[in-house]
């Protein structure tokens, strides 16, 4: 796997006069601010969720097209105001927790889904953050959300493989090839029906904190409920109110097009 470090120069050639000194940050100033998301990490973040091809020349005439396009159907998808424009609040949209998994590409499998009725599950590496009986209860709850409109029914097993096994884990966490990115930004990712061992299974960030209910920090049972949906076949959904929408919501409960969409796959 390669880590790109990216390490930013920025050369002020300014001096600046005391007299005409503006308060407001100036741009080295601001992209030196912890969090605050460049350009270049904007270019990534397009690419990695699946808004813009990663083979685009920079130089190349159409560069600046692709990647308009590629901001207005990120501000579609989270509800923003469709400027084109990298603006304070597609920033900020950037930078919230959400989960690992593009939004729109060709890993979004169209039709996938299990072919079975009776679905496994175990907690092979639980979060020290709150008890295990909380994360159990939390995780129980959040299937028991999906098992009426997929009339699929959940069942946790002690031993054995599960179909969907669950794990707190973090940064490189083989055998996963994909690694986690520390405190921050990516909360979990989960894998689609299929025939691999690791199908189904859903690896959360340990590096985040994870709440029962109460208390500052990811509720379990909420992002359980997101990657669930993963597990079961559904991809991100733009519908403000779905559990599906990229980011973390919070919500414990499915929302009327989560459960129109679990309904038709498993029709
Ligand atoms: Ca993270
Ligand atoms: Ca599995
Ligand atoms: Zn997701
Ligand atoms: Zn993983």
């Amino acid at each position: 796997m390669l880590t790109l470090f990216v390490v930013l120069l920025i050369w002020s050639a300014v001096t600046a006069n005391p007299i005409f000194q503006v308060v407001t940050p100036s741009s080295a100033e601001q992209k030196a601010t912890p969090g605050y998301l460049d350009d270049l990490n904007v270019d990534k973040y397009l690419v990695r969720y699946g808004y813009m091809a990663n083979d685009i020349d920079e130089r190349s005439d159409n560069y600046a097209e692709l990647r308009t396009d590629a901001i207005k159907l990120f501000q579609r998808f989270f509800s923003l105001e469709v400027t084109g424009e990298v603006n304070e609040e597609t920033r900020e949209a950037m930078l919230k927790p959400r989960c690992g998994m593009k939004d729109i590409g060709i890993e979004n499998p169209r039709n996938i889904k299990w072919n079975m009725s009776e679905i496994t599950y175990n907690i092979v590496k639980y979060t020290g953050d709150i008890p295990q009986s909380s994360t159990r209860e939390a995780i129980r709850s959040a299937f028991s959300e999906w098992a009426g409109p997929s009339k699929l029914t959940f069942t946790k097993i002690e031993s054995g493989m599960a179909v969907i096994e669950i794990s707190f884990v973090t940064g490189d966490h083989p055998p996963c090839l994909y690694p986690l990115d520390g405190p921050g930004k990516v909360v979990a990712h989960a894998f689609f029906p299929s025939t691999d061992s690791t199908s189904g299974d859903i690896h959360f960030d340990d590096d985040e904190t994870y709440v029962y209910d109460q208390g500052s920090g990811n509720k379990v049972g909420s992002v359980a409920l997101h990657e669930i949906g993963h597990s079961l076949g559904l991809t991100h959904d733009d519908t403000q109110g779905s559990i599906m929408v990229p980011s973390y919501t919070g919500q414990t409960t499915l929302g009327p097009n989560d459960i129109r969409r679990i309904k038709n796959l498993y029709s």
